[in-house]
């Protein structure tokens, strides 16, 4: 629901260790540099259950540190009560999507717009890639697409 009430959103990946936790992050520091923190539930969560109780990886918290963020996260896969609960479930690429929409089939009462963060990238990057493979440049472009994302999505819903 926009300006008021409550708002919540879930930010989604593969194993929640890479890219969803820096979403999150973002969006928290964002949420609270507003001042609207308190009106927002917002997590993270994996697709796959293989990193469940994992911290994020090593270069995600890196790139967060340098740029003023922290991260305490430890992963857990979605369930079926998100797709009750979160107003919003924001996913980084058509794997995850097609993969989250197959859950939701499985939940009666889904409720939450499943939808591609990358969907609010004013500069039109729709995917958001898996850095697991690769180097810390390709965190940092994560991190700048979950910051032009958030800031767009924040902005819609305030
Ligand atoms: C990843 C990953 C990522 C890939 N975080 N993992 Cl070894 C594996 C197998 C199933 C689920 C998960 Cl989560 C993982 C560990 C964690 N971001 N990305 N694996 C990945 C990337 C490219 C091709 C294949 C895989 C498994």
């Amino acid at each position: 629901m926009a300006t008021t009430g409550s708002n919540s959103a879930l930010f989604v990946c593969l194993g929640n260790i890479c890219r969803s936790p820096i979403a999150e992050a973002v969006f928290r520091k964002m949420a609270t540099d507003a001042g609207v923190v308190d009106k927002w539930v917002i997590d993270s969560a994996a697709t796959s259950d293989w990193n469940t109780g994992s911290s994020p990886d090593a270069r995600g918290l890196a790139c967060l540190r340098k740029h003023g963020i922290e991260s305490s996260h430890s992963a857990r896969q979605v369930t079926k009560d998100d797709f009750m609960s979160f107003d919003y479930i924001l996913c980084m690429d058509e794997s995850n999507l097609s993969e989250l929409n197959r859950k939701a089939k499985a939940v009666k009462n889904s409720s939450a717009k499943i939808e591609l963060l990358g969907s609010y990238d004013p500069d039109k990057q729709l995917i958001i890639n898996d850095p697991y493979y690769g180097s810390d440049e390709d965190f940092e472009k994560v991190y700048e697409q979950c910051v032009r994302c958030c800031t767009a999505f924040l902005k819609m819903n305030s």
